[in-house]
């Protein structure tokens, strides 16, 4: 039964989907994270068929499981207009079914193998150039980091697919608020969870886990740069990197690093992982720019996900009224790799 109605919605004309389709699958992987033994199960509850399933202590807690995440008290956020985009938002299942998680496997379709990460308890570490270097609860931090508010934002993958999708959470000038880091402090080094007994991809011991991405303090205090820690009005599915990961839209997407578990405030730029495996292909700053080619690939356009459709690719991916600035004088640097 529960093979049956997940070819169902797994049909390949995903755009026709109708949303309660897809809000059932998102229970469904929810059920899914509550636990290895609720799987069997889980699938009957989750798609709305209650009265079939003989099991009633299962549905029960099936149905508890979303509400079992403490931070869904916080969502829906009320949208912050400033940032607007002038294309369609990227429908939900296509957004979080086809992911670049290296941890769960070096290919797109991780999202089940994602549901494995553990997003409770959880730390985050915030260390360093700091005043007082501390390691606080998840919930804790989610609790001081409010009001969220929700962004659509776009997100340009540097292997040239692109999406358009609404986050829910917090500008990261209010973590670095938080943190109070030192004046000496020059960039952000932010770290993602390291557990290769659920992140099968951390045993490639070829890659430099954990994945570090970092940014400097006048990026990390821009407006733009968000802490997400949802999306589509919802608290965030593991496969797009919940608890909190970080969405920067003017850079290509792997600076977007998720699953984080540590801010470390220092003087010192960080080596992010894509830098540290190809220095030659994957550098520091990252900005968004159709004019320079990747090393084996055009940065002109960008297919979006979802539709297929190619469309042009913008500099700074159409942010540089608000970022542009943070470059003046830099020409020295290779910002755009
Ligand atoms: N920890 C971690 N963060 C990561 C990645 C990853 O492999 N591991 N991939 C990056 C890349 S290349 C992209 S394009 C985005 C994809 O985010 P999404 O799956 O939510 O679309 O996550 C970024 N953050
Ligand atoms: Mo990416």
């Amino acid at each position: 039964m529960l093979i049956k109605r997940w070819k169902g919605w797994e049909i390949p004309e995903r755009e026709v989907t109708p949303h309660s389709v897809y809000m059932n699958r998102r229970g469904f992987m929810r059920a899914l994270a509550a636990g290895p033994i609720l799987a069997s199960t889980a699938g009957l509850a989750a798609c709305g068929d209650e009265s079939q399933a003989q099991d009633s202590k299962a549905v029960e807690q099936v149905a508890k499981a979303p509400v079992s995440d403490p931070s869904a008290i916080y969502y829906p956020a009320a949208r912050n207009e400033t940032y607007r985009v002038d294309r369609p938002i990227t429908a939900e299942e296509d957004a979080t079914t086809y992911n670049n998680f290296y941890e769960f496997g070096s290919h797109k379709n991780i999202w089940q193998a994602a549901q494995g990460l553990p997003i409770r308890p959880w730390t985050v570490t915030i260390d360093g150039m700091v005043e007082n270097a501390q390691t606080v609860d998840i919930d804790t931090l989610l609790k001081a980091m409010q009001p969220f508010e929700e962004r659509v934002y776009r997100h340009r993958c540097v292997e040239a697919w692109s999406m358009t999708v609404p986050w829910t959470g917090f500008p990261l000038s209010k973590l670095v608020e938080f943190a109070k880091p030192l004046s000496s402090a020059k960039y952000i080094k932010m770290q993602t969870f390291q557990n290769p007994d659920i992140a099968p991809g951390q045993r490639q011991f070829w890659y430099p886990w954990p994945y570090i991405e970092g940014l400097t303090m006048a990026e990390a205090t821009n407006d733009l740069a968000f802490i997400a820690t949802g999306i589509y009005g919802e608290p965030m599915p593991p496969q797009n990197g919940a608890p909190l990961r970080l969405a920067v839209p003017w850079k290509y997407g792997f600076k977007s690093v998720k699953s984080l578990v540590r801010f470390t405030f220092t003087d010192q730029r960080p080596v992010s992982f894509w830098e540290d495996l190809q220095a030659s292909e994957y550098g520091f700053w990252a900005n968004v720019n159709p004019d320079v080619d990747h090393a084996r690939w055009s940065q002109a356009t960008e297919r979006v996900l979802g539709t297929n459709e190619r469309v042009p690719t913008l500099m700074f991916n159409g942010y540089g009224e608000f970022v542009s600035d943070l470059y003046k004088g830099m020409d020295g640097e290779k910002l755009y790799m």
